[in-house]
């Protein structure tokens, strides 16, 4: 075999991902747990100004009532500590079962939470609260970004916090049901500039089509994808999980892209485009990039997505 998953890592060095994204979750991790929740709530209400957010179905909600009914019946006082304990990822019985849920169950947790805080139910941040002198430049930071890049932040802030879920041993990851794949005479089909392979053509119309079992057959057993600013997820089984958990109800729009000859038969193949969240919709368009890698027999090897440092890199295609 030419290529490890480690060197397909390599494939389009060109590409220019948004690693100020990283950058400012680490510089948001070094704050007190105080700090970090008053700064998202001041970036969600600010951002909120531009942006609706999509209320969680209520498939998503189910996992979270329980602990949201216990939170709800706390004090204020208590209340704040929970919150405070989930950013400082603290081992609390509410910050082990906020550890397992899914990225879209944590992400609906935090947003009731939010509607509490508005409606004075839950503690809200202290009115007049003064973030300390670096919280208010990350905050600056944020409100500087494109939008697709503020809700990655968001994202990545809402997933890390709890309980660490590597400390908890063997545990069974709780995410919303999986939803029935769109009708096949409902599906659309998307239209690449340059490309024409029909791996990469039925990867984007499966995803978009929620059609989880025909996507995971697009990949060599094993196989890798690498999300944004995550290590590659290897093999079928895995990836195929990740698909259920994370992956629903995404929205790819692919626009352009180029094909190129690798190694003993192999092809690389980069697409650029827009992808969009349920949670935003068309109100946020992430421009992103695929750089697949594809065997002699079409089969998916590698494909990782990139969130892009700019529109700019959109274009980006030819070298
Ligand atoms: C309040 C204050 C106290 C603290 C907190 C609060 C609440 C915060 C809330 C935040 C909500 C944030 C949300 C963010 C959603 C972001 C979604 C993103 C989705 C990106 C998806 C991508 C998909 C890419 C992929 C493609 C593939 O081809 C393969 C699969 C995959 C205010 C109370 C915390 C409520 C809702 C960024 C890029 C294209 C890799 C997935
Ligand atoms: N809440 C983000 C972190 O402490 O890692
Ligand atoms: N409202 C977006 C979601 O539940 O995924
Ligand atoms: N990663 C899927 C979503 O949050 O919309």
């Amino acid at each position: 075999m030419p290529f490890t998953i480690d060197s397909a890592r390599g494939i389009f060095p060109d590409t220019v991902s948004a690693d100020v994204v990283p950058a400012t979750i680490a510089r948001f991790a070094q704050l007190k747990a105080e700090d970090q929740l008053a700064l998202i709530w001041f970036a969600y209400l600010e951002m909120g100004k531009s942006i609706t957010i999509a209320a969680p179905g209520a498939a998503n909600m189910q996992f979270a009532e329980r602990t949201l009914e216990e939170i709800r019946q706390m004090s204020f006082t208590e209340q704040s500590q929970v919150m405070c304990d989930l950013a400082n990822r603290a081992d609390t019985p509410i910050a082990r079962t906020y550890a397992i849920w899914s990225p879209n169950i944590k992400l609906g947790f935090w947003y009731r939470l939010g509607q509490w805080m508005e409606e004075g139910v839950v503690a809200p941040i202290p009115e007049g609260y003064r973030l300390s002198a670096n919280a208010s430049a990350v905050l600056k930071a944020i409100q500087a970004l494109e939008p697709g890049k503020q809700i990655t932040v968001l994202r990545n802030a809402v997933v890390d916090m709890g309980y660490d879920p590597s400390k908890l041993g063997n545990y069974t990851p709780i995410s919303e049901p999986v939803v029935p794949p769109t009708e096949v005479s409902k599906r659309t089909n998307v239209t690449i500039q340059g490309v024409t392979n029909q791996t990469v053509l039925a990867y984007m119309n499966n995803l978009n089509a929620n059609d989880f079992d025909a996507l995971i057959e697009l990949f060599l057993p094993d196989g890798a994808l690498q999300p944004p600013f995550r290590r590659p997820i290897v093999g079928k089984e895995s990836i195929l999980r990740f698909f259920r958990e994370e992956c629903q109800n995404l929205r790819l729009i692919p626009a352009e892209g180029v094909v190129e000859p690798a190694e003993d038969g192999y092809t690389q193949i980069k697409v650029t485009g827009k992808v969009q969240t349920p949670w935003f919709g068309a109100a946020v368009g992430m421009n992103i990039a695929w750089r697949f890698l594809l065997t002699p027999e079409d089969k998916i090897f590698f494909v990782a997505v990139d969130l892009l440092a700019s529109p700019k890199e959109l274009m980006d295609l030819v070298r």
